[in-house]
């Protein structure tokens, strides 16, 4: 899809369905836990999520420079407050700058595939917006998002991929 003059040709995007389908994305998610979990979770559950939150337009198409950045982010030596920046554009899915009940349960049920009950995420929701909200607004801001996954280093372990 990159022409080999990218230099002559700045205005290349690539498409989100191209690059959803990357190998490195069906492999990639690591979790620290077991390898029987890894070997289950064979698709990131987040990758368009991720690729839309590079993206600058509405379709999720990436640019060269996007697609690098991407991919830095991603990369096991990337520091933790990128991932962090990142992670919490991917959870905020309804971009308004804060992480709220609708967008955890969103994330909760991608992460389990709905195998729990809409009351069960709802209150594992409403548990961890009590535990994590330092403000108390009831919704997680930027600062309360860094606060809760600086207590949990897992977290972040949906945002690796090997490359
Ligand atoms: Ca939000
Ligand atoms: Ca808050």
């Amino acid at each position: 899809m990159v022409p080999m003059d990218y230099t002559r040709n700045p205005d290349v995007k690539l498409p989100i369905q191209l690059i959803v389908n990357m190998p490195e994305f069906k492999v990639g998610l690591r979790t620290p836990v077991s390898e029987t979990l890894e070997n289950c979770l064979l698709e990131n559950p987040f990758r368009e999520r991720i690729v839309h939150s590079f993206s600058e337009n509405e379709e999720g198409s990436l640019s060269f420079n996007d697609f690098v950045d991407m991919f830095s982010a991603l990369s096991e030596s990337a520091p933790r407050e990128l991932k962090a920046f990142y992670a919490f554009k991917v959870y905020d899915f309804n971009m308004d700058n804060f992480i709220c009940k609708s967008d955890l349960e969103q994330t909760l049920n991608k992460l389990t595939k709905e195998e729990l009950t809409e009351e069960e995420v709802s209150l594992v929701c409403e548990k961890v917006i009590e535990e994590a909200d330092m403000d108390a607004d009831g919704k997680l801001g930027y600062a309360d998002f860094e606060d809760m996954i600086s207590k949990a280093p897992d977290f972040l372990s949906t945002f690796h991929v090997r490359i």
